[in-house]
């Protein structure tokens, strides 16, 4: 009788974990796009920095920053959201010289884990 009723419990939470909560809501963010993409060579500077996620991430903690081969922050520090696709991030850059660049970005997930990753890019003229 109690083993019973201890399986009925487990089928009643079986049911709310898949069918009540709205799984996709508790997606873990990875970055799925850039621009420029991963290790990219370019021969002009781009005008700004664009990076996708897999899911919409949080409007708070995001970051965004480019980094030079000498270790030195060279992007704007205006890290935007796209309004309508909030898997969208961007920051604009100056206009920079012939380096090997690293592209840092950090944003929490809709799961509510923080997500750090990096990628570099080349400008060659
Ligand atoms: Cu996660």
């Amino acid at each position: 009788m109690k083993i019973y009723h201890t399986k009925n419990i487990l089928k009643s939470l079986a049911f709310i974990v898949t069918v009540v909560l709205p799984l996709p809501l508790f997606a873990h963010a990875i970055m799925v796009k850039s621009q420029p993409e991963q290790n990219a060579t370019l021969t002009v500077s781009p005008k700004q920095i664009d990076v996708w996620f897999n899911d919409k991430v949080g409007s708070e903690y995001k970051a965004v920053a480019v980094i030079d081969s000498k270790g030195n922050r060279v992007d704007n520090k205006d890290v935007q959201q796209e309004l309508l696709d909030g898997s969208h991030l961007y920051c604009t850059i100056p206009n920079l010289p012939a380096d090997t660049y690293t592209v840092r970005y950090r944003v929490v997930s809709i799961d509510t884990h923080i997500v750090t990753g990096k990628f570099q890019f080349t400008i060659k003229p």
